[in-house]
């Protein structure tokens, strides 16, 4: 906490040193800092305690609280008998992970787990060694705590084709209800729509409330370009919109906040942060799961399981535990010395939705947004410390969405295969991007660093039904090593034919007359890999979209499901491991049978609701203790007053040791102190380049 703290304190510094000392306006700045770290330690009283004393049985053990985890955990321990465990590898969620506009910055800390592919020929060559990104949430929450906080569904069709394919339950009809359970939609001219929005469910869903020109004209362009204004998580789909978010009052709205923060009070849930499960123990002769093997601390525990052991620890890390537990391909398991318990088709199938970064577009005017500029400004931050308005609530400057069907682009209720997202920023408005993009130095500055100062807008064309797969596979046996992930994006040649799609039609949009109010044109300095084509082919826009390729976080397939008939399943429709007994499950994405069209997160909280129907079987349990909460809470207050009196001092020694006497220090000072709050950032997330001024060391050390 306390290191989020400073970086708060280092933008009010800023702020003030740009204002040449305290008055009123840095005053209000002042204070609005204090109201957030006050909401901070409200949020952090919230959040259920990290359990001291365990059981050495639970009924449910479940493995990582991600979205699915959260839900599962929530859903649960509804049942008072049941006694529920949660174990996550990661800490809790800050409540500054919780500010928008912060969001790539996580990419940089302990929250993220962060993967990357391993370096391919073909693939991310514009990315350092070759690798791209791969963020996931390593925290209380799992991804929705660092992703950009985007709602989206689903196409029925997609749902419908899991049935078919003989998955039963998980029509669109079957599922559409749990969409609805846990929503809560904020956006009333949607909400009306009963028949696909609900309200009062965990999940709270807003438009951003803030707008830059430039997606307004995002909105009007694809009109132009003969698209609908749709709600895409309604009826049908194909259409352009503004984005529909996680949020709640301008924060983010995580998977912990909406599912665990109102169990904490729940004497039958248990949860352990920090702790790396390294096992699930199956017994070899009967195959049935009993427990799981974890470590905290540098200790190993074993905790027993009554009833399920479930594993929902995402498309890395549950392949990489069910093969380290004895459950996968039988090959690959005896190269790494493992005794096999079942051989399934674990790691393979691994499925994202491919894009291409960095397309830019320039704007001859102010429409966008510069990160530094924002972080400058005092105005926009007393916005968000006060109202949780402006900039700040932007998701890293996400905003807009279109839904294309390229096989079929004039049709009302099309069944898209290509994705727009768009940001009213890009790649070189906000320094930290590349950075957690992996984009390689020598690349971003021949390309994007010109631009840095420009008011410059960016899409990412999305390939929402690919065709190519990856695959997981262990490193060695050691969990705490990272599992190998290869994932050739591109491997399939019509996932890059839908790329350059995707890229055409955004020259087509900025040259809209929506767009050419701003001047947008886009930036034509050539990618040093894709010098030798002609800029603006086709084959150069494929190898562009090889260069700058990405996944979007949405991983998924490593646990695929399926009927007995598919030699490829690892789970039947009911979650089950084929062949392990004693019930043990997978939830979460990670058994999409099938890449779907949408961001797969809202699906993750669905699954475990169709899972939580099927345990049956009550046995009496009551459990006494949990930690004191209070005491945990009262300890917190203590430190936070600490921290108070600290803001007021430093920040007042601050402003009077800032004494510039010309207008050159002026800009000097500013970038000093624009330099401090990026080493914050890089500090906090262990990054070695840190600057770190003599007044900011003070802070720590006080702290
Ligand atoms: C007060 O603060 C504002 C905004 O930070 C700044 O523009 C202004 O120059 C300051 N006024 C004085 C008298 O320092
Ligand atoms: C100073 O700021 C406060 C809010 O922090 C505001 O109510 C007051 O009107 C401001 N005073 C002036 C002179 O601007
Ligand atoms: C939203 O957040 C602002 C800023 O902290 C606060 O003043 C306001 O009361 C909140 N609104 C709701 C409905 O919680
Ligand atoms: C930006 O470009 C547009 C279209 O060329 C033009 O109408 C507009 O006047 C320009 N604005 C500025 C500030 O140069
Ligand atoms: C849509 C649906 O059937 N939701 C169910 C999810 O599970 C809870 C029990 O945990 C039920 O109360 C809901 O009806």
């Amino acid at each position: 906490m306390e290191r989020w703290t400073l970086l708060l304190i280092k933008i009010c510094i800023l702020n003030i040193c740009k204002s040449r000392g305290m008055n009123n306006s840095t005053w209000g700045l002042t204070e609005g800092v204090l109201k957030l770290i006050r909401e901070g330690s409200n949020h952090f009283g919230q959040e259920p305690t990290d359990t001291k004393q365990l059981l050495p049985e639970y009924d449910f053990i479940i493995v990582m609280a991600g979205s699915a985890g959260c839900a599962l955990a929530n859903r649960l321990s509804k049942i008072s008998d049941w006694k529920v465990l949660l174990i996550e590898a990661g800490r809790q969620e800050n409540y500054i992970m919780d500010i928008p506009i912060l969001t790539t910055f996580f990419q940089f800390s302990e929250a993220n787990w962060k993967y990357k592919t391993e370096p391919s020929d073909h693939v991310c060559l514009g990315m350092t060694n070759r690798q791209c990104s791969y963020p996931r949430g390593k925290v209380v929450g799992g991804t929705s705590v660092i992703n950009f906080m985007i709602y989206t569904r689903g196409n029925r069709r997609d749902y419908d084709n899991w049935e078919k394919l003989g998955n039963p339950g998980w029509g669109f009809k079957d599922v559409l209800p749990y969409f609805l359970e846990i929503e809560d939609m904020n956006i009333p001219e949607l909400a009306k729509d009963k028949r696909y929005h609900s309200t009062g469910g965990e999940v709270t869903i807003n438009y951003n409330s803030y707008r830059t020109p430039i997606s307004e004209a995002f909105v009007a362009g694809g009109r132009e370009l003969g698209h609908r204004i749709v709600d895409y998580n309604g009826e049908t789909q194909t259409g352009f919109s503004f984005l529909q978010t996680t949020k709640r009052n301008g924060t983010r709205w995580s998977a912990s906040r909406a599912f665990l923060h109102p169990i904490r009070n729940r004497k039958n849930f248990h949860l352990k942060k920090n702790s790396l499960v390294t096992k699930i123990l199956i017994d070899p002769v009967s195959k049935s799961a009993y427990g799981v093997e974890f470590i905290n601390n540098n200790k190993k525990y074993i905790v027993r399981a009554k009833r399920e052991v479930i594993l929902s620890a995402g498309a890395v890390n549950s392949p990489q535990l069910l093969m380290l537990s004895g459950i996968g391909p039988k090959k690959h398991l005896q190269e790494k010395g493992i005794s096999v318990i079942e051989d399934l088709k674990v790691g393979y199938n691994l499925m994202d939705h491919p894009g291409s970064l960095g397309l830019t577009f320039i704007l001859n005017q102010t429409a966008t947004l510069l990160v530094d500029d924002l972080l400058n400004d005092g105005k926009h931050t007393v916005d968000y410390l006060y109202r949780h308005e402006g900039p700040y609530s932007l998701p890293a400057g996400c905003e807009g969405i279109a839904l294309i069907d390229t096989k079929n682009p004039s049709s009302i209720d099309g069944d898209p295969d290509l994705e727009l997202l768009f940001f009213g920023a890009s790649i070189s408005t906000d320094k930290t991007f590349h950075k957690a993009l992996g984009i390689s130095h020598i690349l971003y500055d021949s390309v994007y660093k010109q631009y840095e100062e420009v008011h410059s807008w960016t899409a990412v064309p999305l390939t929402l039904k690919p065709k190519s797969r990856g695959r997981i596979l262990l490193k060695d046996t050691n969990p705490f090593d990272k599992p190998l992930i290869y994932h050739d994006f591109f491997e399939h040649p019509e996932d890059l034919e839908t790329q350059v799609v995707g890229i055409k039609t955004l020259l087509r949009l900025s040259d809209t007359k929506a767009f050419q109010k701003y001047g947008s044109r886009i930036f034509d300095e050539p990618l040093p890999g894709c010098k030798h084509l002609p800029f603006g082919s086709d084959s150069y826009w494929a190898c562009f979209a090889r260069n700058l390729a990405t996944g979007i976080w949405h991983l998924c397939g490593t646990c695929k499901m399926g009927p007995t008939s598919d030699p490829d399943a690892v789970v039947d429709s009911r979650l089950r491991v084929y062949g392990v007994k004693g019930a043990m499950h997978v939830a979460g994405y990670t058994v999409a049978r099938r890449t779907m069209s949408f961001s797969p997160r809202l699906d993750y909280e669905s699954i475990p609701n169709l899972s939580a129907e099927q345990f049956d079987g009550i046995t009496v349990f009551r459990i006494s203790t949990m930690t004191s909460l209070m005491l945990h809470r009262s300890t917190f207050c203590a430190v936070v007053m600490v921290v108070v009196v600290v803001v007021v001092v430093v920040v007042g020694a601050a402003a009077a040791a800032v004494d510039y006497d010309d207008d050159d220090d002026d800009v000097q000072c500013n970038h000093q102190l624009r330099m401090d709050v990026y080493a914050v950032f890089h500090q906090c997330a262990g990054d070695e380049e840190t600057h770190r001024r003599e007044g900011a060391d003070k802070v720590e050390q006080t702290l």
